[in-house]
Parts: structure tokens; sequence; C-alpha cells
């Protein structure tokens, strides 16, 4: 029996997990959507779905068993709420949510509710690369990891776009697999901004920012929005005793008359393809169980916590601490005994 599914947010992201959901993966079916824009939801809606002017009206469906969340990251908290009281397992696309205030009550309600329902889209942790590189860290091979850093790269980004989303909506994934790969936890952070990309007209664009981890290693993040060539993701891992780094790029190497060159991806859609139908093929065993698998709560609360200092640091122009509370062993398993 396939796993009945409703999808809130119908943009960029939406459709193309809506088509994942109907066209790549089994053993699911998307049966209702919702977006505030109603002609946006009615076009991206598959034959026979419930098309839902109210995202509540859509989680309270008995048709829906489960939900995915593709709206706006401001939007997320009051729909995460809704999915809790109603019991059902929700994949909430990152950014979790987009205050610490908003990353506790939804924390605390799916601890009141007593069994995991939630898991977040940071599918960096499914993409094989990343895989491989996070076994070779863990390997100890390399000693210790000391400097990890990090480059994320958007060819652009939507004109709606404000100044906090470099740090709010992007760094948050270079939050998550830092904790994840290092196995470590984030206890402080630092952003300077250089000179800015004219591209990115009143964005904070580039953003250099240095997260401080709990055993003492430091981790760099560029953050470019706007840097026109392509989505380009980088990492390297430098050890005590040697260098681990992502593949430049998973693309076949050309050569012709005019050079060598690989091909770069236009945006995440087409980089990350496969970690998505991995993430969303583990979300719908999960889901189908009644529960949630993956990156949890837990894992938002860090990476909103690590937002929040990084809109204080540009601020204070300081090192801004991160404090985490106590973590509830309902929320998934810590990356770090640091947390
Ligand atoms: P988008 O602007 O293209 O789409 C968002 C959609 O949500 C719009 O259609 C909008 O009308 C709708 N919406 C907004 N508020 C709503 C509400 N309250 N109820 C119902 N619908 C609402 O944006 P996008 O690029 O698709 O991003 C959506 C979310 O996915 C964001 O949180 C973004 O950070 C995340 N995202 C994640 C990845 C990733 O790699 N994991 C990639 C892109 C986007
Ligand atoms: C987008 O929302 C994503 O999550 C992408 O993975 C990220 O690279 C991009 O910067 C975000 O805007």
């Amino acid at each position: 029996m396939s796993l009945r599914i409703g999808v809130i947010g119908t943009g960029m992201i939406g459709q193309d997990h809506i088509r994942r959901l109907t066209q790549v993966l089994s053993g699911v079916e998307v049966v209702a959507v919702s977006d505030i824009d109603l002609d946006r939801a009615k076009a991206a809606a598959p034959e026979g779905a419930d098309v839902f002017d109210r995202p509540e009206a859509l989680i309270g469906a008995d048709r829906v068993q489960a939900v995915v969340i593709c709206s706006w990251g401001p939007a997320h908290e009051e729909q995460l709420l809704a999915c809790i009281a109603a019991g059902k397992p929700v994949f909430c696309e990152k950014p979790l949510v987009t205050s610490e205030a908003a990353v506790l009550r939804v924390m605390d309600a799916e601890v009141e509710f007593g069994r995991r329902l939630v898991q977040v889209g940071f599918m960096r942790r499914f993409d094989a690369d990343y895989r491989r590189l996070k076994a070779v860290i863990d390997g100890g091979t390399l000693g210790a990891p000391l400097l990890y850093h990090s480059a994320h790269r958007n060819a652009s980004v939507p004109e709606t776009w404000t100044s906090d989303m470099p740090l709010t909506d992007t760094l948050v994934h270079d939050a998550d697999i830092s904790r994840w790969l290092l196995g470590d936890a984030v206890t402080g952070v630092e952003v300077r901004v250089p000179r800015r990309n004219r591209r990115g007209k009143d964005l904070r664009d580039p953003a250099f920012v240095l997260l401080h981890m709990v055993s003492g290693a430091i981790v760099d993040v560029e953050i470019s929005v706007n840097i026109a060539y392509g989505y380009d993701i980088r990492g390297e891992v430098s050890c005590e005793e040697g260098v681990a780094s992502l593949p430049n790029r998973p693309a076949p190497v050309v050569s012709d008359r005019h050079g060598i060159r690989q091909a770069i991806p236009d945006d995440w859609r087409e980089r990350f393809i496969e970690a998505y139908d991995r993430e969303f093929h583990e979300w719908i065993v999960a889901a189908g169980e009644g529960t949630a698998t993956g990156p949890s709560t837990w894992d938002g609360y860090a990476a909103t916590l690590v937002a929040d200092a990084a809109l204080r640091a540009v601020d204070s122009g300081r090192l801004e601490p991160v404090t985490m509370r106590k973590k509830p062993p309902l929320n998934g398993t810590a990356v770090s005994a640091a947390e």
C-alpha cells in the first residue's frame, strides 16, 4: 500500500520533490497539495490530488497520512506544529524554522507527542561524496580533523532574497554538515563580510564565516550566492596526518580542441539530485512506520542557533557563543559526544 502524502509549498523545490515522489520513487502517492498561490498549487498538483488553499486543511485531511513542507522558512513553525498536533510524520525543508524561540516550541511539541515525527531536509548527509568523505574521517587513518574548508557557491538567488538569507537559508547546510562530518558541535561563530559582489545588490554577499568547534577544530565557510558561474560545492578536511576532500565535481572530464573542462551544475537540483532521492526514500520508509529518520529537530535546532549567532556576529564583529540546551533523547542520535 502506498503512503499518501500532502505537499505544502509548490515553488521551486516543492515542484522538484513532487516530480521525484511521483516519477522516481515508489511506495508513495501525492494526494494533496497546498500553496498560498493557489494557481501555482493547481499547476503542480498531480492528477487526482486535492488542492487546498489552507495548509491546515491539508494537514487535517483524513486522506493525508504524512506531510512534506516546502513553503518559506518563516511559515514552517506553524505548519510543523499542526503536523505534530495531528500526529503525522513530516519532512520539512531547511531551515527547520527561523529563530531559536520557534525551534524550541517545535522541539517541545515533538517531545510531548512522545515519538519522532520530524525529518529536516539536510540532504548533504545523503550525498555519496559526503558519505565517503565522512567514512575517511571516521576511519581515523588521517588522525584528528583540525580544519574544514567549506565553499558554498550559488550562481544566483531570487530577487526576493533578503540580506539575512545567506546566513539563515544557505549557511545552515554548512553548519549541519560540519557537525555531522567532524562529529563535533559548534561553540561559537564569527562572520566577516568582505568587498561585496555587485551582482548581489543589497545582499551581504559573499560572507566568510568561522565556526569554532568544541574539539578546537575550526571550520571556514565561504557563502557566495551570486557568483554567476554555477553551483559549486566544495569541502576539504585537514587532519593531523593528511587531507581529505570532496571530489571537485562528480562529472565527466571533457577534453577537446577548446581544452579540458568539467560541467558545473546550475543549481542544487542537479548537484544533489541523488541525495534528495535517497533522503526521500529513507523518509518514506520511516513515515510509513509513523516516525522519522535522519536529520532531526535537534539538528534543525543546532543549525538555527548557528544562524542566529552568525546574525549577531555580523552586528558585533565578535565571536558569538552558541549554547545548546540538553538534548532530549527523542530527537535523534547526537552527532557528537559534545552535545
Ligand atoms: P519558492 O519561493 O520557489 O517556493 C516557496 C513556495 O511556498 C511558494 O510557492 C510560496 O507561495 C509558498 N508558500 C510560502 N508561504 C506559504 C505558506 N504559509 N503556506 C503555503 N505555501 C506557502 O522557494 P523554494 O526555493 O522552493 O524554497 C522553499 C523551501 O525549501 C525553503 O525553506 C528553502 O530554504 C528550502 N530549499 C531547500 C533546498 C535544499 O537544498 N534542501 C533547496 C531549495 C530550497
Ligand atoms: C537553497 O534553499 C538550498 O537549500 C540550497 O541547497 C543552497 O545551496 C542554497 O543556497 C539555498 O538557497
